[in-house]
């Protein structure tokens, strides 16, 4: 039989590559890259090569399964469905609708996360729906949408190509968004120069001009003595400022208690490389700046985002091509997920939910009388497990390893009155459910994505989902229909006409649109070619606004007890929690099993040799895993990867939250390591 070649998108990080699967009797057997893919023009990392690996491994979730008892057994989909409206309803009749939450997904289609949300708003009268953003680029939706009116990123991923000077602060792009730091690479070989801002010596770091080892979460310290330098030495671009600013008098006065020196002092950083890395950028013709989680994931994650655009904005580096500030998206579709409202204050389209006009509008268009309260976030939804939320319905997320301080995760998930969890595999979250869903994987499905430069993509089905296992489009259909809701859509194209109706910035996405190369939003009729990058000739919010950034250190410092810095994140050939990238043996083979990097120097002090077993403890919990030393940490530092369930970094992590976006401190807590004994047989 000859193989069918279908196009599609990548399931896993915010980039959005184009892959093509080649498909023999029924079953995906390869991936390859789309040569024409606007984005990934025929590339792409080892996670895409990778990605039809797990589509039909033997683990993926065949039929719905209930809890009985500690075991679970199989059930119908009419019983499955049947069972999750009576315990839905008889929960909100008893506590009120707002004893409901549900978690979306950044892994979910747009048309998926636009029904979900809508099915949770109309059915219970409730916002409590939200979704991994909260864990990643909350603090961009906030800090961008204050500072310019838009949390997307301001530019394309190809404009980084043409930038004279990139600024990359908190990013690991080579390991996290590899096919963005081809372009990265494409500037610094036509001459641009790459600053790298990390505590960490990343391979983004070892491949850059300059690289400031920064003190953990001291970046606006930095900002702050980069700016005033600027400042002082007449840098910074006065006719932008004048023109399409407001702000900067709050701003400068605030920029004189930064001088360069203090600023040195708290970051860690000589003065004359803050000064020499403040005049690159400020005296680039094009400047970019692109960030991710070392500047959202802390308790200051919003404020750091502040800082980050006034610094792009004094530059007047917004509104041009080859410049920009670039939050780079982490999931598929957490772009997607956001605009269309699967967050807790608002509707599609970031229409807020408190603003009575914008609430009539959709209890208008949806028919059913909608609540003005914003709604609860992923980690309050999940801090008042059996309090104020007493059933939690989970598409596509598992918190039991994603959350901070996981421990305290899992004591909540046993707190419900009825969890659903609805995935492709029985992940660690699911194991607590007492109703199994099982979902389809993008291999099966239709639908879009919307990746980091804001363009919606068509993900086209290749293969039949396993067993018994249903589209996230279907089940969501299914169970708002039996919760009473009319929900007539028999496909996805359908949804997007509806979102268009209600979203102005949407309103020319059409299905038929997106065959060739997608469309960046804002994309308001049909006639428009979409939007290359934002700001143009005014911010989206009219003038750009200076905001004065609110330091605050982060929470938990390192002291006698707990003498090192933990940090957590990501390598280059694992995905999150891992449920997708570990059942590829490809992926396995690069890493196997959990590890933590520390310095050669600490590791000599405290007797610890290249893959020796160590304890991290944390005044959470501890956990143990193998030693990998090396001097990509700093001395006093060590780093987790959060992919592995045999040793959960988040069992360490510190869930204090950033008061503004509810972002937790997963870049920095104290810990302390020790040298496990050897088990008895090892050898
Ligand atoms: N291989 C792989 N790729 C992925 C993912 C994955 O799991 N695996 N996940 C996707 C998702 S959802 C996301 S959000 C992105 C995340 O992508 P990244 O943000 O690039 O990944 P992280 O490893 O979380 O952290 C980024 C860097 O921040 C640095 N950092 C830590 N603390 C600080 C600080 O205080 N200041 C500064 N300036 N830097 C700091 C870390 O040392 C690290 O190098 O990746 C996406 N791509
Ligand atoms: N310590 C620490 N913790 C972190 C971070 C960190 O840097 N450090 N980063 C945070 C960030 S940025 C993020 S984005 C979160 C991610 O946190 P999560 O979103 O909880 O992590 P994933 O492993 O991506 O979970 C996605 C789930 O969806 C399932 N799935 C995949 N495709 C489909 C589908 O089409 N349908 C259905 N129904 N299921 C599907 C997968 O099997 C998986 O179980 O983690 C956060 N947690
Ligand atoms: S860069 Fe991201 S979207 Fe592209 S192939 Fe790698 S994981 Fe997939
Ligand atoms: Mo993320």
């Amino acid at each position: 039989m000859n193989p069918d070649f279908i196009k599609t998108i990548c399931p896993y990080c915010g980039v959005g590559c184009g892959l093509v699967l080649k498909v023999e009797d029924g079953k995906v057997v390869g991936t390859y890259p789309d040569k024409e893919h606007p984005v990934s023009r025929g590339t792409l990392c080892i996670k895409g090569w990778s990605a039809h690996q797990f589509v039909h491994h033997a683990d993926r979730l065949k039929t719905p399964l209930v809890k009985r008892g500690d075991t679970f057994e199989k059930i119908s989909w009419d019983d499955a469905i049947a069972l999750a409206v009576e315990k839905l309803q008889s929960t909100a009749a008893r506590y009120g609708g707002d004893a409901i939450g549900g978690l979306s997904s950044a892994k979910c289609t747009n048309e998926e996360n636009y029904l979900f949300q809508k099915m949770i708003r109309m059915a219970f009268k409730t916002n409590n729906v939200d979704h991994c953003a909260r864990l990643c680029h909350a603090p961009t939706a906030v800090g961008m949408g204050q500072t310019t009116g838009s949390g997307a990123m301001t530019n394309s991923i190809s404009d980084l190509a043409g930038a004279e000077c990139i600024l990359i602060i908190g990013s690991n792009a080579a390991e996290s968004h590899p096919i963005i730091m081809g372009e990265i690479y494409k500037a610094a070989d036509r001459g641009a120069a790459v600053v790298v801002v990390d505590p960490r010596k990343t391979a983004v770091a070892e491949n850059a001009q300059v690289h400031l080892r920064i003190n953990p979460g001291t970046d606006i310290p930095l900002l702050c003595g980069m700016m005033r330098h600027i400042i002082d030495e007449g840098l910074h671009n006065e006719k932008f400022i004048h023109d399409r600013m407001e702000g900067f008098d709050e701003l400068k006065t605030f920029l004189r208690s930064w001088p360069v020196e203090r600023a040195a002092k708290e970051c860690g950083i000589a003065e004359e490389e803050i000064r020499r890395v403040a005049e690159m950028y400020a005296r680039a013709k094009d400047a970019a700046a692109v960030y991710c989680m070392g500047i959202t994931q802390h308790a200051c994650g919003t404020a750091n985002v502040h800082a980050v655009c006034d610094l792009a904005m004094l530059c007047g580096q917004i509104g041009k091509t080859f410049s920009g500030v670039y939050p780079l998206r982490g999931q598929n579709n957490v772009q997607g997920a956001c605009d269309m409202g699967a967050l807790p204050n608002v509707y599609p389209g970031y229409q807020s939910v408190s603003v009575p006009a914008v609430k009539e509008k959709f209890e208008k268009a949806w028919g059913r009388e909608l609540s003005a309260k914003p709604g609860l976030t992923v980690t309050e939804m999940i801090g008042s497990a059996g309090k104020d939320i007493r059933a939690l319905y989970i598409m596509a997320e598992n918190p039991a390893l994603s959350d901070p301080d996981v421990n305290h995760v899992l004591e909540s998930l046993t707190k419900l009155d009825f969890l659903i969890v609805q995935d492709i595999f029985l992940t660690e979250t699911a194991k607590f459910a007492d109703l199994v869903l099982p979902a389809v994987c993008f291999a099966e499905k239709t639908g879009t994505y919307t990746n980091t430069e804001r363009r919606f993509q068509l993900l086209r089905k290749a293969v039949e989902p396993p067993g018994e296992a249903k589209g996230d489009f279907e089940i969501i259909c299914l169970l708002a229909n039996a919760l009473g809701l009319d929900f007539p859509y028999k496909h996805p194209g359908e949804v997007m006409e509806e979102i268009a109706k209600l979203v102005p910035e949407y309103g020319g996405i059409r299905f038929d649109r997106l065959e060739k190369a997608g469309l960046q939003w804002p994309c308001p009729d049909l006639k428009h070619e979409g939007t290359r990058f934002l700001h143009d000739v005014q911010f989206t919010r009219g003038k750009g606004l200076f905001i004065v950034p609110a330091y605050t250190p982060p929470f938990e410092t390192p002291d006698g007890e707990y003498p090192y810095w933990l940090s957590t994140g990501r390598m280059f050939a694992h995905y999150h929690t891992g449920t997708m990238t570990r059942r590829s043996a490809f992926l396995s083979r690069e890493m196997e099993g959990a590890y933590a990097e520390m310095h050669p120097e600490d590791a000599i002090k405290a007797g610890i040799r290249e893959g020796d077993r160590i304890r991290i403890t944390s005044r959470r919990g501890s956990i143990v895993t193998a030693a990998r030393i090396t001097k990509r940490v700093a001395r006093g530092s060590v780093f987790a990867p959060f992919h592995f369930t045999e040793a959960r970094a988040n069992i360490l992590t510190n869930p204090v939250l950033d008061p503004i976006s509810k972002i937790p401190e997963f870049k920095a807590c104290a810990a302390r390591i020790e040298k496990e004994p050897h088990e008895k047989h090892e050898r």
